[in-house]
């Protein structure tokens, strides 16, 4: 069995080093250009030039939960794609919302701004039903984070394209059901993947449905959002923040407006990352089930994007 590695931006020794280890009988490369055929490849936005010379690969396993970057290449048509299904990012993803909707809610920013002044001061308790946590993307991320949020008594609403029974969440289905959830989502968290369909998606259309002083965190991907309307409806006050962790331009260009925002916090695309461990032994354990003739999960459907 040969399999090829071809991720860019990664350091991808330790990739070949652990794929190797865990599978003494294949053949592991790092692939360049006229390689011979391999059955299966590890990748990260290959460029268009290593799938048209790999038009035999059986599996090509991204190393991301999003598979954007792959849906915008020409893909064998006998070629199968799967995605990381959590492999360590959940809890992670978990983490960084709790701590980015407990930040603004209990509103630490302003208690660390008095501490600097010397002073001791109180700010009024918030009703957390008051601030009720929707999330658009009720899949594997969506999910964890919900059940994360509940555990600190929050009230969660999810989003997503089929209907979810989800014990404590109250769900809504398609663009149909999209406006009531917006209206009652003072958090909006965005744990889509990126489609057509979900391009753009949190604009001022939509963002301006939410309650006043209602505060966005993306950690889904740039180009959901539309970033003219978000500093716009900052400026109103009609949004009170955002938590921005995926940017259009990634890095975040130098001079970008949401750098100096007083109501804009950036991080680099930080907040579920691939572990590569957990990575390497799903994907092992993928590639000798599918060897086994088994059926695996988190193969992307191609027509939905995701
Ligand atoms: P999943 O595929 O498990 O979940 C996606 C969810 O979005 C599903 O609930 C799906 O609905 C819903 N959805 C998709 N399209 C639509 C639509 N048109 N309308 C309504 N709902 C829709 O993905 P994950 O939870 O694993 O990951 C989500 C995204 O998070 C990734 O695609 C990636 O972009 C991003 N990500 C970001 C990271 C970071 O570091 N910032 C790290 C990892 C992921 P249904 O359940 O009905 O299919
Ligand atoms: C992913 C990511 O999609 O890291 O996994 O953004």
């Amino acid at each position: 069995m040969k399999i090829t590695i071809c991720c860019t931006d990664t350091n991808q020794q330790p990739w070949l080093a652990g794929l190797q280890a865990a599978l003494p009988q294949a053949h592991v490369s790092i692939w360049s250009p006229s390689d011979p055929q391999a059955d299966h490849a590890v990748v990260w936005a290959p460029p268009q030039q290593f799938l048209d010379e790999q038009p035999a690969l059986k599996t090509l396993f991204n190393i991301g939960a999003g598979v954007d970057a792959l849906m915008a290449l020409r893909i064998p048509a006998s070629t199968q794609v799967v995605r990381l299904d959590d492999a360590g990012m959940s809890v992670q993803m978990a983490e960084y919302v709790c701590h980015a909707v407990l930040r603004h809610f209990r509103e630490f920013d302003g208690y660390a701004h008095d501490a600097a002044q010397g002073r001791w001061s109180y700010r009024k308790p918030r009703r957390k039903a008051q601030w009720p946590v929707g999330i658009l993307g009720m899949g594997i991320l969506g999910q964890r984070v919900a059940r994360s949020l509940q555990a600190f008594d929050f009230k969660v609403q999810g989003w997503s394209r089929s209907a979810k029974d989800i014990p404590g969440v109250q769900t809504y289905t398609g663009a149909a059901q999209l406006a009531d959830f917006l209206k009652t989502s003072k958090f909006l968290v965005c744990l889509l993947p990126l489609t057509p369909h979900t391009e753009n998606i949190l604009c001022q259309a939509n963002l301006s449905q939410l309650p006043v002083g209602a505060y966005l965190i993306n950690v889904a991907r740039g180009a959901h959002l539309v970033e003219a309307d978000l500093l716009a409806l900052l400026d109103t006050g009609h949004l009170s923040g955002a938590t921005l962790d995926v940017f259009r331009q990634e890095p975040l260009p130098e001079g970008h407006p949401f750098w100096a925002h007083p109501r804009i916090t950036v991080t680099p695309h930080t907040s579920a990352r691939t572990l590569r461990d957990e990575s390497i032994a799903q994907i092992v354990s993928k590639i000798e089930a599918l060897s086994q003739g088994h059926a695996i999960r988190g193969v992307v459907d191609l027509s939905r994007g995701y």
